[in-house]
């Protein structure tokens, strides 16, 4: 008997903190062996030249999920999973979403039965809870011992909002199953108010998107949300930070030991709001919430992510076409809070990312597997399965051509969006060959998984979920008058 299923061999291993010139043992589909000159495998795969990486971990994307607006947005798990595996992903965690009057283990259960239908990478659930009465707040024990470890919420969007005391509700909740809760947080009244004023005086182009959801309403609910996090001592994790006052909100939470975490995505990164700025309706392709910013706060988001005040960038994909079952389904000439909001990513996030901290030297390698593996295996409870390159871990793995370069264009995309927002940008490095649980599943840009190939990965809330144990005076019985709020 071979030792070995699979070799890869003479590459460059990169994890968050190390670089190793070894090959990689696998055998029944987890890494069994780091070291030099590994007997042969009944496969080989030849590294030399190239980086050995963990596969991504994309913690944040919306996958045949309907909208606040009732839209089922572009792809279907075999369609999102098959773009995300040729960008060198090989998790991901979608959404189960709720809306209005469903039951939420009805949700989650027609949410697996897609995803094992078609995903063809691992995956996990966020709950997405946008009705949060009586029945919904007591299935959530059940449903995070069923291995739905996260909660995600929004405080913006008239469907799908929770007001304070609903939010209160989750976060106690979460607490009580030990889940931690994700977050969608913009002011709701400012940007309501700001858009019925911006199309009350005829500005309707997409453009008006960027300057609808104005930046305070980020640093605003980011604080009100901190406030509440800190109220019940529940951990929570803000989604897609797109501004320098929302980066400064969190560091300064953290620095007084709040368990806030933080997450941004490649459109904060790589677009501003003038990326808007374009003839008709074309600026609707970029039309996602919050909005892209400005260079200055790509550069707050860089930093941020640098010195660990944001710990991990997802794509938050969310695609639509540009057609009339897209971006023009409310209206053939939409102003611009009738366009469906969200840009494609899963392919895109790692080959830009790599390109910008490795390639140009941003960072470096191990910052990179960080914030797109291994860290975001972590928060959600996935390590030491996922995320990274280790003995027991699974043979999830990309190997990189570091040297390649790929201009970005419609055509390479493999989702069902049918165009790339980041078309045109030229990156350098790229994902060859990806390996999901020792099976090859991208190869000589081929495709050779098969739909339903993924596994659901359950997980409890983690270590990142876990309450600091520093409760607020007024709900410690000790300094409330006795009074058991818990
Ligand atoms: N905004 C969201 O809140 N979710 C999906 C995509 C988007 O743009
Ligand atoms: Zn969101
Ligand atoms: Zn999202």
């Amino acid at each position: 008997m071979q030792p070995f299923d699979l070799v890869i061999r003479g590459g460059t291993v990169a994890t968050a903190s190390d670089v190793m010139a070894c090959d990689v043992g696998i055998r029944g589909g987890r890494i069994v062996a780091l070291g030099e000159g590994l007997e042969g495998g009944a496969r080989d795969i030849d590294a030399k030249g190239k980086l050995v990486l963990p596969g991504g971990v994309d913690t944040h994307c919306h996958i045949e999920q309907l909208s606040g607006f009732g839209l089922m947005n572009s792809d279907t798990f075999e369609s999102a999973t098959r773009a995300a595996a040729f960008g060198g992903t090989t998790t991901v965690i979608p959404f189960a979403a709720q809306h209005g009057g469903m039951d939420l283990k009805t949700v989650v259960a027609d949410y697996h039965v897609l995803a094992e239908k078609g995903a063809l990478i691992d995956y996990a659930f966020h709950m997405i809870i946008a009705d949060p009465h009586e029945a919904t707040i007591a299935a959530i024990p059940d449903l995070v011992a069923a291995g739905h470890g996260s909660i995600k919420v929004f405080m913006t969007y008239d469907k799908m909002r929770l007001h304070d005391e609903q939010l209160l509700d989750v976060l106690m909740a979460a607490r009580q199953s030990g889940a931690m809760v994700c977050v969608h947080a913009e002011n709701h009244g400012i940007i309501t108010w700001m858009v019925n004023r911006l199309i009350e005086r005829g500005y309707t182009a997409p453009k008006y998107h960027a300057v609808s959801h104005a930046r305070l309403s980020e640093a605003e609910a980011f604080t009100r949300l901190i406030a509440f996090s800190e109220l019940i001592d529940q951990p929570v994790m803000i989604f897609h930070v797109s501004t320098a006052e929302g980066v400064e909100v969190i560091r300064q939470a953290r620095g007084r030991g709040v368990k806030v975490w933080g997450e941004t995505c490649p459109q904060y990164l790589f677009f501003t709001a003038d990326t808007l700025d374009k003839p008709g309706f074309d600026g609707g392709k970029w039309c996602f919430s919050p909005p892209a910013r400005s260079v200055a706060d790509q550069e707050a988001l860089w930093h941020g992510l640098a010195n660990g005040d944001l710990q991990t960038v997802s794509s938050d994909h969310a695609p639509y076409r540009f057609d009339e079952t897209g971006k023009f389904f409310f209206s053939k000439e939409p102003n611009f809070k009738q366009i469906p909001n969200g840009v494609g990513g899963l392919q895109w996030r790692l080959p830009l990312l790599f390109n910008e901290m490795v390639s140009n030297r941003r960072m470096d390698v191990n910052a990179f597997v960080r914030l797109t593996a291994t860290d975001a295996a972590k928060l959600y409870n996935l390590a030491p399965r996922k995320g990274s390159i280790a003995i027991g871990a699974d043979a999830d793995i990309a190997v990189w051509d570091p040297e390649r370069q790929v201009t970005l264009s419609d055509d390479l995309g493999r989702d069902e969006t049918g165009y790339n927002a980041y078309a045109g940008i030229t990156v350098k490095g790229w994902p060859e060959t990806v390996i999901l649980r020792g099976d090859v599943i991208v190869e000589n840009d081929h495709l050779k998984a098969k739909p339903g190939s993924g596994r659901f990965l359950p997980r409890g809330g983690g270590q990142a979920a876990k309450p600091t144990g520093r409760l607020a005076p007024e709900m410690d019985p000790a300094r409330n008058f006795g009074a058991e709020l818990y």
